[in-house]
């Protein structure tokens, strides 16, 4: 049985998931999620009315949210590639990177995002000001941590990287790192050069026209 992933290339959710996948070289099947398949989207409602991607299928077992689909293919299909350390201790550093980057990057990134692409009156000039707030706060802490560390948490690659590379990859579109950050740029760099990651975003570049900031050439 060949696990099938709901995704879009685009997604950032989607591609945290991609990188795990990619990691492990796991076989897997893509429902893409676009005009060109509504039945995959309409199978996704059925089987998920909150509207969030990416879902993983396998068998008659459907897995929500993106820590959860890499804890899910960690346990049923493993590779070499271990995402999550088998040492619990060392295990909730990186579930708690994992959920730093969700929350404190991922999520206010996507606020400055979803304002942009709504009509004029329903822009929140106040929630983006919080977004970029939580950004420079978030930035500052992973500057201190970085300054020492090759990847989130340590010297290997994790779930906390699958998290940070499309996080901070899309972040400093919306909110760039600038100067102040090199620590953090650096390890942006790092994550691009990942070949799991640097696979996902040449998969997504041609949606970049779809970006409401304005996509850099840079990347
Ligand atoms: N907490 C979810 C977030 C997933 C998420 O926000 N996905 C976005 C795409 S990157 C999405 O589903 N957007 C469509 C929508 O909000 O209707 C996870 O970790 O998987």
């Amino acid at each position: 049985m060949t696990p099938v992933l709901y995704s879009h290339p685009f997604s950032s959710y989607c591609q945290k998931v991609l990188i795990a996948l990619y990691e492990n070289d796991t076989e897997f099947e893509t429902r893409m999620l676009g005009p060109e398949d509504p039945e995959a989207y309409e199978e996704l409602v059925d089987l998920w009315p909150v509207k969030k991607f990416p879902m993983l299928k396998d068998g008659s077992e459907t897995i929500h949210e993106a820590s959860i689909i890499i804890e899910y293919l960690q346990i049923h299909y493993s590779g070499p590639v271990q995402l999550i350390p088998q040492d619990p201790a060392a295990a909730v550093e990186v579930r708690m990177l994992d959920r730093f980057f969700d929350n404190y990057v991922s999520t206010p990134q996507q606020k400055i995002v979803f304002n942009a692409i709504r009509n004029e009156e329903n822009r929140d000039p106040y929630g983006v000001q919080e977004a970029r707030d939580m950004l420079d706060a978030a930035y500052g802490w992973l500057e201190a941590r970085m300054k020492a560390r090759e990847w989130a948490a340590g010297n290997t690659f994790t779930l906390a990287d699958c998290a940070a590379a499309p996080s901070l990859f899309y972040a400093d579109w919306s909110h760039p790192l600038g100067d102040r950050f090199p620590a953090v740029t650096a390890y942006r760099s790092r994550l691009l050069a990942r070949p799991s990651f640097a696979r996902a975003v040449d998969e997504a570049r041609p949606f970049r026209k779809y970006f409401p900031l304005g996509a850099p050439d840079r990347d």
